[in-house]
């Protein structure tokens, strides 16, 4: 008896599972939201789209602080359980799509792992104060960029740039010969040059990606997707 039980409860979740998860995506038209919507879109997975208008300060109203709770875009709900930090929520979603795009294998998660960390607390946050200070300070400040804050910035950059073009010129992607949530996270980071100074035109292996990355139909329905 216990055993038709439990094989009626299998076949029930079998049915059942893919109707019961619904992702919802919580964003604004920035490259970390590019980020989540990317990453789904690669994966295949159903999800809703709901635009938080950081530029009405939505973000900041008690309904948003509720899905995270400094008010930031990107966040995720899952069946009603939130998740925030794009990072965090790529590898959520490729977790629950059976680590498709990241990897079962410890290490080569770890390689994963480590080339994200690293764009979030290098790479990307000197890009990101390209993108702050030429972007950002005039759209919504009427101020131009603090010269010195770029010519930081470029001082890190230049120092950095190498270590991805030398792992672009070994591979056709970041971590090996697979694309990786690796690839998606921080190719987003790196469409902050097309808005801003940033060059990249010592650095042929890391254009050769770009490009490639770019013409994923997944990566282009992504930007459409966010396009305010
Ligand atoms: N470390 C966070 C950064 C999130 C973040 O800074 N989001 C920006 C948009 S790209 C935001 O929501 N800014 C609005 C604000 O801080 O008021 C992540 O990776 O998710």
């Amino acid at each position: 008896m216990e055993l038709v039980v439990t094989y009626q409860i299998s076949i029930t979740r079998l049915f059942f599972k893919k109707e019961n998860t619904m992702y919802t995506i919580y964003g604004y038209d920035t490259f970390n939201v590019l980020k989540i919507v990317a990453t789904a879109e690669e994966l295949g997975i159903d999800y809703e789209y709901v635009v938080v208008d950081l530029s009405k300060r939505e973000n900041h109203e008690d309904e948003h602080k509720g899905r995270h709770p400094m008010g930031k875009v990107p966040a995720l709900d899952h069946d009603g359980n939130y998740v925030f930090e794009s990072a965090t929520i790529c590898r959520y979603l490729s977790n629950t799509n059976g680590n498709k795009l990241y990897s079962d294998d410890a290490l080569q998660a770890a390689h994963i792992n480590q080339m994200m960390d690293t764009m979030s607390n290098h790479l990307g946050r000197w890009m990101g104060a390209y993108f702050w200070q030429e972007v950002v300070n005039k759209k919504y400040f009427d101020k131009g960029p603090d010269a010195a804050v770029i010519e930081e910035a470029k001082g890190w950059l230049d120092k950095q740039f190498p270590l991805i073009e030398s792992a672009l010129g070994k591979a056709t992607y970041l971590c090996g010969e697979e694309l990786s949530i690796a690839d998606i996270f921080a190719y987003c980071y790196f469409t902050i040059h097309e808005d801003t100074s940033i060059s990249l035109d010592d650095y042929p292996s890391i254009q050769r990606w770009y490009k490639l990355i770019s013409d994923r139909p997944a990566i282009q329905k992504a930007k459409e997707v966010i396009a305010v």
